[in-house]
């Protein structure tokens, strides 16, 4: 892919965000599409009736995000309903489909408003809230084209560990490792695949970073060999903030050599989370951001070779400055006969100490001597964050590939990690919302993501665990993971065994197509989820399916979301052939022809529709990902099928990234 119909302007001193790596030079001809207003910070755009508007990465709502504001800005926000503004990651790239097709991605670290025919229907205006900032156009025929030019623009994604498509279970948290023990053990007793355990925060001494709780963790570097052994990864969590603390060396290396974000006067700015009182390591000072990077090898040191970064947008629950005059408000009520008002005021005093602006307007980064302002740079904490460990692991591990993913995240991140979709809930209508961001993570350059299956939040039941494995099946990240507090959703604490048995192992069935098609569509700037709009241009039913994705190049799911469903309205957009999975090893296979079914879908099974002249790889399923063998292929589709398909494999390690061999497989199925 050239770089022909990228056209670039630059407004202002742009902070330098590292996210395009195939630059363009600035163009000469005018904005094509679209009119700028108000010193060129309003861009403004009329689309026709039918437009759509795709992109914006990890965001609420459907596919088309058409109907709605969106702003980026990093944001821990628990609350994932459809009228959220932000989530965790700033993803300012969108596509409008309709009269005209066109891509838009506005360079900016700070606050993008994105109001898509929410004011008035039809009409797009895009805030930029800094005078700083660059402006992308990207021309093309179709979407999918527009998202291969920008991804070739913002550079190849990350390809994490071939062992990471293997399914991964977590929770807030396993406490001891007796605790982690005990869910490694029931999975291989039940004969559940299992290839990783997450550490949330309670395995560190006090939530200090890289601090191992040696009461609860004796012989820590042995445990992670023990559980090596049997072919488990153990993913410990890393948050942004460093506690505060005499004698803890990461905050005193910190304090002492600069490292940590200041406040107005030049002192280090506090704040407080999990450990209480923290500083933010600076991840934007090149020096503080190296120093910090290279903190991961104690752990890497101990056998780990996964991570994930939490807390880093950065999530704050108060700082010292503004919970005293929050309290200062307060008690000026002491002995006063409040009215209404004034009682909600107080909630509010106390709810808006979380998060708030004004922290992040107190903040300041050190960026080769320069104070800058941290709302202004917002959005780069946790890529700068994650980019730190990133760079690290390639001088202390480069012949491991690393599993990374992070809560917060830019484009730009995509070239070193992941992300996973944050704090979900347990709730039927996230089921869909996790679909519905693939495609879209897909178009922002985030190809190793999923949701915490079956709901970080909330309580789940066994029938939404099951629904929501249907669709895990085809996360590239597969965890299950769940906040301290609620029920239990290990799949070995349900009744239903065998369903929970056959599913997973399903998964690993599917693990070197998915796999393979992960590392295509990387490879080829391609999304490896696929709105059905993507495939079939001009098939007005398929433009508008919300519930549907392709998944690589030979097959559609289309899952159930909904309780007490006895299957779903499906909509086939080419003739197809369904395979009805009760088992890896059990299944049937039947004709769709092109138009709208009812598909029965029992919560135990898993249809999996192949497109025309298509077949889907298998492979014999197996404990863990190690032991799968590549050998046991087959291929599943409608008979007289030939087909040729790219077979991926992870076969080693140079610099940090995986190598990866192809092998044409020819199958014809008689
Ligand atoms: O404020 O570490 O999104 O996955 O389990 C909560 C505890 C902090 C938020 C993460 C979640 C994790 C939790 N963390």
């Amino acid at each position: 892919m050239n770089a022909d119909g990228i056209k670039k302007y630059v407004f202002g001193t742009p902070f330098e965000t590292k996210a395009v790596v195939n630059d363009v030079g600035v163009s000469a001809d005018n904005i094509p599409y679209l009119t700028l207003r108000d010193d060129n910070r309003l861009v403004l755009y009329t689309m026709g009736e039918s437009d759509k508007v795709y992109g914006l990465g990890e965001a609420v709502r459907g596919i088309n995000k058409r109907g709605w504001i969106y702003e980026t800005y990093c944001t821990d926000d628990p609350m994932h309903t459809e009228t959220k503004r932000s989530l965790y990651g700033a993803h300012p790239f969108m596509i409008v489909d309709g009269k005209e097709t066109f891509g838009v991605f506005v360079d900016s670290p700070a606050r993008v408003t994105f109001n898509i025919g929410y004011t008035r229907v039809n009409e797009i205006v895009i805030i930029v809230h800094s005078p700083d900032y660059k402006l992308y156009i990207i021309e093309g025929e179709t979407p999918n084209e527009i998202v291969k030019k920008f991804r070739h623009l913002i550079g190849k994604s990350y390809i994490a560990p071939f062992w990471s498509f293997g399914f991964q279970q977590s929770r807030w948290s396993y406490y001891t490792s007796g605790a982690v023990q005990d869910v490694i053990d029931n999975y291989r007793d039940n004969g559940f695949p299992l290839d990783a355990v997450y550490l949330d925060i309670d395995y560190m001494e006090g939530y200090k970073d890289f601090t191992i709780s040696g009461e609860r963790f004796p012989d820590f570097k042995e445990f992670v060999e023990t559980t090596r052994k049997n072919n488990i990864h153990l993913v410990p969590i890393i948050d942004a903030g460093v506690k505060i603390e005499e004698g803890y060396d990461v905050y005193e290396e910190g304090r002492d050599n600069g490292c940590f974000c200041k406040d107005e006067n030049g002192n280090d700015f506090v704040a407080a989370v999990w450990p209480g009182k923290v500083c933010f390591p600076d991840f934007l000072n090149e020096k503080a951001s190296e120093w910090f990077g290279m903190k991961y090898k104690r752990l890497i040191d101990a056998g780990i070779d996964g991570f994930w970064n939490d807390m880093n947008e950065p999530a704050i629950f108060y700082s010292e400055n503004r919970l005293e005059t929050a309290i200062e408000k307060i008690s000026a009520y002491k002995g006063k006969n409040i009215g209404v008002s004034e009682f909600f005021g107080m909630k509010d005093i106390v709810l808006g100490l979380s998060n708030s602006q004004e922290d992040y307007s107190a903040m300041y980064h050190n960026v080769n001597g320069e104070m800058i302002c941290h709302n202004n740079v917002h959005n780069l904490y946790g890529s700068s964050m994650t980019r730190s460990a990133a760079d690290a692991f390639k001088k202390i591990a480069p012949d491991k590939n690393i599993l990374m993913f992070s809560r917060a995240s830019y484009i730009g991140m995509h070239r070193c990690s992941g992300i996973w979709m944050g704090d979900n809930q347990s709730w039927w209508s996230h089921i869909k919302l996790n679909l519905q961001m693939l495609p879209s993570l897909n178009m922002v350059g985030f190809m190793y993501t999923g949701a915490d299956m079956v709901g970080f939040g909330d309580h789940c039941t066994e029938e939404l665990a099951l629904r929501w494995l249907a669709l895990g099946i085809f996360n590239p990240l597969m965890r299950n993971h769940s906040s301290a507090g609620t029920r239990d959703q290990e799949f070995y604490r349900f009744e239903n065994r065998d369903a929970f048995r056959n599913l997973l192992r399903l998964r690993y069935a599917l693990i070197p197509y998915l796999y393979s098609e992960y590392v295509k569509s990387i490879e080829n700037d391609d999304l490896m989820f696929k709105p059905l709009s993507f495939v079939f241009r001009g098939d007005r039913y398929a433009e508008a399916v919300e519930d549907q994705l392709m998944v690589g190049e030979c097959i559609m799911i289309a899952p159930v979301y909904e309780p007490n469903a006895i299957g779903r309205s499906v909509y086939v957009p080419e003739d197809m052939f369904a395979v009805r999975f009760r088992s890896a090893e059990n299944y049937t296979v039947a004709p769709y022809a092109k138009g709208h079914h009812f598909v029965d879908i029992p919560n135990d099974e898993v249809v999996v529709f192949i497109r025309k002249d298509k077949a889907l790889p298998f492979v014999a399923p197996a404990d863990c990902t190690v032991n799968l063998d590549l050998d046991t292929i087959r291929f599943i589709g409608e008979k007289g099928t030939a087909f040729e398909y790219t077979l991926c494999k992870e076969v080693g390690v140079k610099n940090g990234e995986a190598v990866i061999e192809k092998k044409k497989i020819t199958c014809k199925i008689d």
